[in-house]
């Protein structure tokens, strides 16, 4: 098939160049201790109904929950094929096993892969290597490609540093990825730099761990406002009690370019901090 995406364009995992993607690999590389917060979310089934959600662009997750559960879930979900990933029981150099082709993904009805790169680990080299054939074979299916960059490893002591952040997504461009999702450097500023360092490609930030809804949306707010172009979340979403209520707010900021004031309001819910709205 002729190669149509180009880093920059437009895919099946955006709308109107913006993204929410419901990451849900952690039971790979976090382990079952990431459902306890909500234990209804071990049922994969229950994730792709979070995933349905309007504002949910694509759902990420793993080969065997792809092949498992995607088949009822094809005509609401986009799906994004998480290829790499390492289970928190690994304790070397950080590195990730490639755990399914992409033509594999493709037959499963994948829109686009996900690659994690762990820049600046000893295994960085088999991985960009490895990630050069996941990008070329789903240019060769049309589909998009995201890399999960992020900096670890021996000689990496502090892995957010807006510098380390910038060159991520660096990487993610000059690597080939149409999206390259980072952990939110700490600052609009620094959110600001890193952006323009991934020049035509797009930014999305990660959700990281479970913090409370003014501060989770006002997190995304500033890395908006900065010119990432959305967000690619797991455990800021399904850990919460109620998951659809946090994504009305969510696809208020991303999409709709609501103050998280706004945004709460739609959510129904009080401000934890009004002073800071
Ligand atoms: P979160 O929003 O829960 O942080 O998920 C994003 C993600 O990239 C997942 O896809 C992945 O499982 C996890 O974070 C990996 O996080 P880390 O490498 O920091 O353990």
């Amino acid at each position: 098939m002729k190669q149509t995406m180009i880093p920059g364009a437009d895919s099946a995992i955006t709308r109107n160049d913006k993204s929410l993607i419901l990451a849900y690999d952690h039971g790979l590389e976090h382990g079952p201790v990431d459902f306890e917060p909500n234990p209804a979310t071990a049922d994969p089934d229950r994730v792709f109904d979070i995933g349905t959600h309007d504002g949910v662009t694509a759902v990420a997750v793993q080969k065997g929950i792809a092949e498992g559960y995607y088949p009822s879930y094809e005509d609401d979900v986009t799906l994004l094929a998480k290829l790499n990933g390492t289970s928190n029981l690994w304790m070397g150099e950080p590195n990730s096993a490639v755990n399914w082709t992409v033509e594999n993904a493709a037959e499963v009805g994948a829109d686009a892969i996900g690659f994690t790169v762990y820049g600046g680990s000893n295994h960085e080299i088999e991985m960009v290597e490895e990630f050069r054939d996941a990008q070329e074979a789903a240019r060769e299916h049309n589909m998009g490609v995201v890399m999960w960059s992020y900096p670890r490893g021996q000689g990496l002591k502090n892995a957010t540093t807006p510098d380390t952040i910038a060159y991520s997504t660096r990487l993610g461009l000059e690597l080939g990825a149409d999206i390259t999702k980072v952990k939110y450097p700490g600052s609009p500023e620094a959110m600001a730099h890193a952006v323009t360092q991934a020049a035509k490609s797009k930014v999305v930030m990660s959700g990281g761990s479970k913090t409370n809804d003014q501060e989770f949306l006002t997190t995304v707010r500033n890395a908006m406002d900065a010119g990432a172009n959305g967000l690619a979340v797991g455990r800021n979403v399904f850990q919460r009690d109620n998951p659809e209520q946090i994504l009305d707010g969510l696809e208020a900021v991303i999409f709709d370019e609501a103050s998280v004031a706004d945004a709460l309001d739609r959510m129904g819910v009080e401000p934890s901090n009004p002073e800071a709205l």
